[in-house]
Formats: C-alpha cells, sequence, structure tokens
C-alpha cells in the first residue's frame, strides 16, 4: 500500500497577472493523486525558492508522526500499528458499512425508500479510522452521504435503516431520511443536504466545547468535533470562514476531507485551483494533512493525532484523506463519466481486503474470525431490514413537528387544526 504524505508548508501569494515571471505555462505533469487519470487543467504556479526560504511555517506536520511509526514497522515487524482487538475493530466497522450499503441499494430498488440516496462503499477507511476514536459525548457533523458516519459513531443499524424507511423507529422519528441522520445520544449533530452546510454547524459544537471548559469552568469537558465533507465542498465559502474562526479560536475541530476525486460529475482536478487540499490548513495557522484514504490504519494514525491536539487544546486540523467512491453519486447516477481505468485502480485497492491482507500476514487474526465477523454482520443488516420493515409509518401530523417555520395559517389552519389531517390538504400535488 503506497501512501502519500506531504509534510506542512506554506505558499507565497502571488499576483496572477500574465506579466509574472513566476506564472509557467500550462505543461501536463503527472496527477498528484494516486490513481486520478486527469491532470490538472490550470495554469500551474512556479515555486520560487527565495519565496519559499523566506517564509516557512512553523507548524509541526501531524504526518511525521505517521512517517515515524511506519519506518520504525519497517524496520520492526514487532511495532505493529494496532492490536489485534483494535484490528478487528475497525474490520468490523468497515465490514458494517459497506454490508448496510448494499443493502442499502437493494432496498431502495425494490421501493422501500424515498429522495436521494448517496453510498459511501469504498470510503469506509475515512469513517472508521477517524469515528472510532471518539468518545460518545464527541460530536460528528456529516453530509448527505452519512449512514456510515452515523454507524460508526454508534447509532445502531436498526436506527438508520428505519430512518431510511421513513418509519417512526427511525434516528429521526422517520422525518430525515436518507440525507438527514441524527442522534442526540450519539451526537451525531446531522447530515446535511446543502454542501458545507455542516461545517458552521460542526465549529459551533466545537466552540461549545471551548466555552464549557474554559467560561463555564467545566474541567472535564475535552469533546471534539470532527466535521466530514467532500473535496467538491472546500471550494465553498463556509469551508473558510470556518477553518479561519477554528484557527483563531483554537477550537478542538477536526476538518476531514473526503477527496474522492469527483463532485457529482466535476473531476477535483478540473475545478481547483491547487488540488491539493491539505495546504489550506497551513495558510490559516493549523496543520494539514495529506493521508492515503484507502488505508484505515494510515487515517487511524493522523487522525489520533489530529484528535490529541485537540483535547489538549492545541486547536484544529485539516486532514485530507484521499479516497473513492466505488458506486456513482447517488443511486439515480448511472456513473457513466468515470474513466474505467481509474475505477479499476481503485478498485484494487479496497480498504476492507487491504486491512485483512494486513492482518493475517502479520498473524493478527485468521480467516475464521474475519467469515464469523462477516457473518455476524450480515445478520446486524438483515435484523435491520426487518425492523425497519415491520415498524410503523409516522403519523401525518407529525409532518409540521420541529419545522422552524410558523406553522400558523401553513401547516395551521384558522380552527387550530393542522392543515394536514384535513383529507383535502395533498390534493393536486405530489404524494406528501
Ligand atoms: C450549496 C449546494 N450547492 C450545490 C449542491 C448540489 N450538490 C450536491 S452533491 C454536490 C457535489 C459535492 O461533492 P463533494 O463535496 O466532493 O462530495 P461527494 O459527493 O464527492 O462526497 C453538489 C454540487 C448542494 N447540495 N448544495
Ligand atoms: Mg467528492
Amino acid at each position: 500500500m503506497s501512501c502519500s504524505f506531504s509534510a506542512v508548508n506554506s505558499i507565497q501569494p502571488r499576483s496572477l497577472s500574465t506579466d509574472n515571471p513566476s506564472i509557467t505555462p500550462f505543461k501536463p505533469t503527472p496527477s498528484p493523486f494516486l490513481g486520478s487519470t486527469l491532470k490538472p487543467r490550470f495554469n500551474s504556479l512556479k515555486k520560487s525558492p527565495s519565496a519559499s526560504t523566506r517564509r516557512r511555517s512553523s507548524i509541526v506536520a501531524v504526518s511525521d508522526v505517521v512517517k515515524e511509526k511506519s519506518l520504525n514497522f519497517k524496520s520492526s515487524p514487532s511495532n505493529l500499528l494496532i492490536t489485534k482487538e483494535e484490528g478487528l475493530v475497525l474490520y468490523e466497522d468497515m465490514v458494517l458499512g459497506r454490508a448496510f450499503e448494499d443493502m442499502c441499494a437493494q432496498m431502495y430498488y425494490r421501493g422501500k425508500m424515498f429522495g436521494f440516496v448517496h453510498l459511501y462503499n469504498g470510503q469506509e477507511a475515512v469513517s472508521t479510522g477517524c469515528i472510532k476514536l471518539l468518545k460518545q459525548e464527541d460530536s460528528v457533523v456529516s453530509t448527505y452521504r452519512d449512514h456510515v458516519h452515523s454507524l460508526s459513531k454508534g447509532v445502531p443499524a436498526r436506527q438508520v435503516m428505519s430512518e431510511l424507511f421513513g418509519k417512526t423507529t427511525g434516528c429521526v422519528r422517520g422525518q430525515g431520511g436518507s440525507m438527514h441522520m441524527f442522534s442526540k445520544e450519539f451526537n451525531v449533530l446531522g447530515g446535511f443536504a446543502f454542501i458545507g452546510e455542516g461545517i458552521p454547524v460542526a465549529t459551533g459544537a466545537a466552540f461549545t466545547s471551548r466555552y464549557k471548559r474554559e467560561v463555564l469552568k467545566e474541567a472535564d469537558c475535552d469533546h471534539v468535533t470532527m466535521a466530514f465533507f467532500g473535496d467538491g465542498t472546500c471550494n465553498n465559502g463556509q469551508f473558510f470562514e470556518c477553518l479561519n474562526m477554528a484557527a483563531l479560536w483554537k477550537l478542538p475541530i477536526i476538518f476531514v476531507v473526503e477527496n474522492n476525486l469527483w463532485a457529482i460529475g466535476m473531476s477535483h482536478l478540473r475545478a481547483t485551483s491547487d488540488p491539493a487540499i491539505w495546504k489550506k490548513g497551513p495558510a490559516f495557522g493549523m496543520p494539514g494533512v495529506h493521508v492515503d484514504g484507502m488505508d484505515v490504519l494510515k487515517v487511524r494514525e493522523v487522525a489520533k493525532e489530529a484528535v490529541e491536539r485537540a483535547r489538549r487544546g492545541e486547536g484544529p486540523t485539516l486532514i485530507e484523506c484521499e479516497t473513492y467512491r466505488f458506486r456513482g453519486h447517488s443511486l439515480a447516477d448511472p456513473d457513466e463519466l468515470r474513466d474505467p481505468a481509474e475505477k479499476a485502480h481503485y478498485a484494487t485497492r479496497d480498504p476492507i481486503t487491504a486491512l485483512k491482507k494486513y492482518m493475517i500476514e502479520n498473524k493478527l487474526a485468521s480467516e475464521a474470525e474475519f467469515k464469523a465477523i462477516d457473518k455476524k454482520i450480515d445478520e446486524v443488516v438483515e435484523d435491520a431490514v426487518e425492523f425497519a420493515d415491520a415498524s410503523p409509518h409516522p403519523g401525518r401530523s407529525q409532518l409540521l413537528e420541529n419545522v422552524f417555520a410558523d406553522p400558523k395559517g401553513f401547516g395551521i389552519g384558522p380552527d387550530g387544526k393542522y392543515r394536514c389531517e384535513d383529507p383535502k390538504f395533498t390534493e393536486g400535488t405530489a404524494h406528501v
């Protein structure tokens, strides 16, 4: 398994005028990404040695810690990155994520779910490698690709599947659906359908932790927040605004970019002036690291360092995980835009197969132990479907509960009754 770790450094701001000698005409260069078949499209900025030596960042790279550990590992196989128990937890969580999503696809095509459903297949090492390090009190903020983040955080598969089926036993009582997982108990602060929408929510949660500790004097409040979002989202304003505030206030937050190289059908390399997202961390005064997101052990190592930094009160970290989704953007996407060679490349780097291989080669577990976990997870997922199927649908009156808009005049009629209870409420509109 290869992995590209890049040291944290800083970039000199430059003018983009054409007479600037630091701009070179576009020359195709090898892609900085492990398996993308596309090349960056825009003019590249030539590095000025004098500029880079003039302004070195004093921030320590999280990646150095990992580099050191993996070097130790090569020279001494006894110094493994995980114990048997830890490895089996990671394996089980990734298998749960994969099996759950495969089942979602089946249920969606059988008409059990409505709306858009975005699956996480291929990206499991990111969710597992990061979230399995957290405590229940720590928070996770997700996107519309949120089922697996919720499972990793501990939300029972029954509750996630029921939510997808729109049933009252779902984690949002059937009111959220695929893109809006939430759990107060497990501190999953939401899946968000608008891209970038969750980043300020996560920043607010991290602010709360610091406020509790320093203003309300709750000394034991060392909660951290992880915000997950994609490469495409990093070109949105909230991302930059929140990096700024998090660094300014040294918030206990980890920004985890799941760079799967695509934003629906738009290649990251076509849409982004500098595709190395991790570099934006140091620009705001926080460490940035690029890690192989198909390798759960490497993700876990960088995330561990970032979580510890956050708990110590040393502020935020930006982690860019290079990953890949094995399916289309959503279940409605025929996935015809991505190059088959690129898909084939990442298929060979399946994070579940890779962890299994690592553990077997290092005699941490046997084939029989993996089979037993696979079987257990099959049963968990089957049970989740049966539970969701047998659960009741919410009553129509629930439709307007927890809605921010004032329901008077909209949801509640002049007689004080819910308009949706009127049998003619949806007449002439699509079935609600
Ligand atoms: C504010 C906003 N603009 C546009 C969209 C439409 N949209 C849905 S997904 C998506 C691409 C996001 O890509 P990325 O951040 O890379 O996440 P991925 O789907 O790859 O996980 C876009 C533009 C949206 N949901 N919200
Ligand atoms: Mg993406």
